[in-house]
């Protein structure tokens, strides 16, 4: 077990930034502009730190808001405003004025730190008047630009001596419907994170490069591509409106290490893979939603390489079920992260035995902890995490994913779970993407709906959805088939790769 003992006084930006990289001269972070080298990184994050306590008058606990794509500038002022001693807010870069709006004023922010590619909708939003005063950009020469306060600034910033329990992060949920919520995280939960994953799952070192597809606003992202790379001391790679295409180019031009995307990014990557000398990849993590085994089957063919799954949370900051090489168990997420506990329970709040659909309930040494008004009760249990996940557990305790628990699809007084049709589907070569949800129907409460995207070179017919179905039927029990089949240009997803399966429903 790793030991996660940290001192009472701890800045995580003090530890990430001194302790693996003693060696300045290493590359930090590599991003479309250049590459930095550490010792470069930390300058400009002193700089950042100075500008926000120094011309911003920013005080201990302050809250600043965050937007940018993933580049070299966006982590360096996510790092600056923790090293001084302030709150972290990242938003994701797809926001619009009326969700920013929402985000500045639950967040109780004091100022903002935005680039300037996305400077029209934060100018739309409605911020706090101070915040407004206190706003900043970066990648622009303007009056308002960063780079231009960082100039006037000394070069070195001593940390603020925060306590380890002091909130750094505040990272809000997708929230698929209503307002997002807002999770509290320390400096400890980050140095947490990068001590439990990287080390025992992903057995990260120095020499490693890091590169992927989610947004530094994501704590998926924030610590796959920064806070991990750093606490090994690798290097992050940092690139911003990647495609399956031009990710795989640059892990061949970075050569890559290890890869950080969801089960759609590989999908299509599978397809392209061969196109590309993808020889220095060695791991490539799969989260957000479930890794279908079609996915994983098809990324090991293209790559060679064993898909490492692993679901996290934002309200848990990253993952807590997860597994790689040989203990790696087809159809399963994993077991427990080592740190972490997981077990099942039934409606009322019993643990269920091996075998037995369940709510997935999860304890660590991260946890949730929303902003005041959000529905901490709904999410955490005598100490128990529920993620609203539904799962099950086999006898040797690994965890296998059945779908979220309000997603269950209950067809004739059938059980049925979406993602396993989906997996089917994904193997039918017609099949580029799908998604299945349940359709209200009168005489069997709901019916199975499969919505498809097809690959190139095949055309919707009523002769296709009846291949469709039957295939369905041949490999799992026929109730699960789908009973009616639309086709799609393209599914509709989050920006972080989650299928949106309210919208399906919608339609
Ligand atoms: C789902 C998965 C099956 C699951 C996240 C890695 O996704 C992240 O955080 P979110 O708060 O969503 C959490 C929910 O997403 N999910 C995530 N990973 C998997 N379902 N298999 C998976 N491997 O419903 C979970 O409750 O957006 C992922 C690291 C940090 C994160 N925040």
């Amino acid at each position: 077990l790793p030991e996660l003992q940290y001192p009472p006084r701890l800045n995580c930006v003090t530890e990430l930034l001194s302790s693996a990289a003693t060696d300045g001269g290493r590359t930090a972070l590599c991003g479309a502009q250049g590459d930095w080298t550490y010792a470069q990184l930390r300058e400009r994050v002193d700089r950042i730190a100075h500008v926000l306590r120094g011309p911003l008058q920013l005080e201990a606990g302050n809250r600043v808001l965050l937007r940018g794509a993933n580049t070299p500038m966006m982590a360096a002022c996510i790092l600056a405003v923790m090293k001084a001693g302030l709150i972290a807010v990242p938003t994701m870069p797809l926001l619009r004025a009326r969700e920013l709006g929402k985000i500045a004023d639950k967040a109780q922010i004091n100022a903002v730190l935005c680039a300037d590619s996305l400077r029209a909708e934060l100018e739309a939003a409605t911020l706090p008047e101070a915040a407004r005063a206190r706003t900043l950009f970066f990648g622009t020469d303007g009056e308002d630009a960063l780079e231009a306060l960082m100039a006037t600034q000394p070069p070195a910033f001593e940390a603020v001596d925060t306590a380890a329990d002091d909130v750094c992060l505040i990272s809000f949920t997708s929230g698929t419907t209503g307002i997002p919520k807002g999770t509290m995280h320390f400096h400890r939960d980050v140095m947490v994170i990068c001590d439990c994953f990287p080390r025992s799952i992903l057995q990260s070192r120095p020499g490693d490069i890091f590169i992927g597809t989610p947004p530094l606003a994501f704590t998926f992202g924030l610590g796959g591509l920064l806070l991990f790379p750093l606490r090994v001391g690798g290097t992050a790679v940092l690139l911003e409106k990647l495609t399956p295409e031009t990710l795989l180019k640059a892990i061949e031009t970075y050569r890559a290490t290890v890869c950080f995307t969801a089960p759609t990014f590989y999908r299509q990557m599978a397809v392209l893979a061969p196109q590309f000398d993808l020889a220095s990849l060695q791991k490539s993590v799969s989260a957000g939603e479930a890794l279908p085994l079609a996915t994983r089957e098809s990324w090991r063919q293209a790559t060679g390489l064993r898909m490492i799954d692993g679901i996290g949370a934002t309200e848990l900051l990253h993952i807590f079920i997860s597994a790689s090489g040989e203990q790696i168990r087809p159809g399963a997420t994993g077991k427990p992260v080592p740190g972490y506990q997981a077990c099942i329970l039934d409606f009322d709040g019993n643990p269920v035995g091996p075998g037995v659909i369940g709510r997935l309930a999860v304890k660590g040494p991260t946890g949730c902890r929303y902003l005041a008004d959000d529905r901490q009760r709904d999410y955490v249990l005598n100490g128990w995490n529920l993620t609203g996940d539904a799962y099950e557990m086999d006898a040797d305790g690994y965890f296998y994913y059945r779908s979220r628990t309000d997603d269950m699809i209950i067809s004739a007084g059938y059980n049925i779970a979406g993602p396993e049709v989906e997996d089917v589907l994904l193997r039918h070569p017609a099949v580029a993407e799908c998604g299945v949800i349940g359709r209200p129907d009168e005489e069997r409460g709901q019916i199975v709906e499969a919505h498809v995207v097809l690959r190139a070179g095949f055309a919707a017919s009523p002769e296709l959805v009846v291949q469709l179905q039957d295939f369905v039927k041949e490999q799992i029990a026929p109730y699960k088939y789908p009973r009616a089949v639309k086709f799609l240009k393209a599914l509709p997803r989050t920006e972080t790769g989650k299928l949106q399966r309210f919208k399906l429903r919608d339609e």
